[in-house]
Parts: C-alpha cells; sequence; structure tokens
C-alpha cells in the first residue's frame, strides 16, 4: 500500500492484540482491508451492514458495548462514512462505552471515486471531502483522540485507545493513492484509458 501508513498491517497487529473483538463497519473502500486482513473467530463478532449503509458502524459499536460489556469492540469507519453518525461518540460518552474508532481517512469518498476513474477517467466530480479534525472532535465529546499517520506509530495509540477506559478515535490517515488493496488511483486511471 502506498504512504507511510499501511491499513493492512494495523489490522494484522490489532488482530493479534484483540483477537476475539467485535468488529463493526460502515460502508466504504476501508472496509476491503478489514474483511482481507481481520480473520473472524468467535460468534458473533462482526456487525455490518448487508445493504452497504454507510454510517452503521459507531452507532452498531454502540449497540455492542451495551450488549457485551466486557468483550473489545472496535469500529472501522471511513472519513465520509464516520461524518454521517460520528456524532454517536456522545451517546457512547453518555452510557460509558469504551468503544473504540478507527477513522479511516483518505480525504475522499473513495468508493464512489474508484468508480468515477473506472467508467470516467479523469473526471472527477463531488467525491473530494473537506473534513475536520477527527482527533480534536472526538476529544470534544470527551473521548480520547489521537491521529496516526505512519504505521509505526499504530501499536502504541491503540495500545492507549485500548486502555483508555472511554470511548477512544483514532483517525489513520492514508494516502488517497491506496484506493483498494489491489491497485493504486494512478493504476486505475490509466488501465482505464487504455
Ligand atoms: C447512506 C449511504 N449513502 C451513500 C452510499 C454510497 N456510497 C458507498 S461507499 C461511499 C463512499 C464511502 O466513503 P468513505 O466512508 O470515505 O470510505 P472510502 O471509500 O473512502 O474508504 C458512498 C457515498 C451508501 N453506501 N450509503
Ligand atoms: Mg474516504
Amino acid at each position: 500500500m502506498p504512504g507511510a501508513l499501511d491499513l493492512g498491517d494495523c489490522i494484522a497487529h490489532l488482530r493479534e492484540r484483540v483477537p476475539d473483538a467485535i468488529i463493526t463497519n460502515g460502508a466504504g473502500n476501508f472496509s476491503a482491508w478489514v474483511h482481507r486482513f481481520w480473520r473472524f473467530h468467535d460468534y458473533p463478532s462482526q456487525l455490518a451492514p448487508t445493504s452497504g449503509a454507510m454510517g452503521y458502524g459507531v452507532p452498531a459499536a454502540v449497540t455492542a458495548k451495551l450488549v457485551h460489556p466486557g468483550r473489545t469492540v472496535i469500529c472501522f469507519a471511513g472519513d465520509g462514512d464516520f461524518l454521517m453518525s460520528g456524532q454517536e461518540l456522545a451517546t457512547a460518552f453518555q452510557y460509558d462505552l469504551p468503544i473504540v474508532v478507527l477513522v479511516v481517512n483518505n480525504g475522499m469518498y473513495g468508493t464512489i471515486r474508484m468508480h468515477q476513474e473506472r467508467s470516467y477517467p479523469g473526471r472527477v466530480v463531488g467525491t473530494d471531502l473537506v473534513n475536520p479534525d477527527f482527533a480534536a472532535y472526538a476529544r470534544a465529546f470527551g473521548a480520547h483522540g489521537e491521529t496516526v499517520t505512519e504505521t509505526s506509530q499504530f501499536p502504541d495509540a491503540i495500545e492507549r485507545a485500548l486502555t483508555a477506559g472511554r470511548p477512544a478515535l483514532l483517525e489513520l490517515k492514508i494516502d488517497p493513492e491506496g484506493i483498494n488493496p489491489r491497485t493504486t488511483l494512478t493504476q486505475l486511471r490509466a488501465d482505464s484509458l487504455r
């Protein structure tokens, strides 16, 4: 994966650290890494939308932690995905639910950009996002919030998030070139123009 933060490596670390976690996610290309690199061991341990609904992950994590307070609950969200329901951090804080939210930030609606480059290479419309500082946003709710820009920072950051004793959010800044686990934006565009 291009860039300093490799999502696959982060997930590989996480699956060793908390193999029995409940994993939730919404919709977006970020979820492709989760589904490629996470290993599900226990039932129930996956909450995800069969319909592909964005915004599902954070409220699902809140519910999972209410039902299974003794289990680690980790939500994977995209930046666009998270902005649809991220305010439910308030509910997590209100009910004292120490969930961990990982916001994969590529600054765009990556899935839609992927389809644009496949069908209309180079014609980018309405898929760039101007995002808030996600870690600061989390802290405004009383949650633990940090920004991670390199793979090497992830193990310590996830440790702090897992042991914060309150809701926690890590913003994982990935290179937008890494459009999915298989290819890059540049390659995708080149392939479509051929
Ligand atoms: C509620 C809802 N609105 C729109 C869509 C269409 N859609 C699917 S993925 C996606 C973009 C996801 O962006 P992001 O969460 O940033 O994830 P990325 O693909 O960039 O990893 C959109 C708009 C959807 N699935 N659900
Ligand atoms: Mg995105």
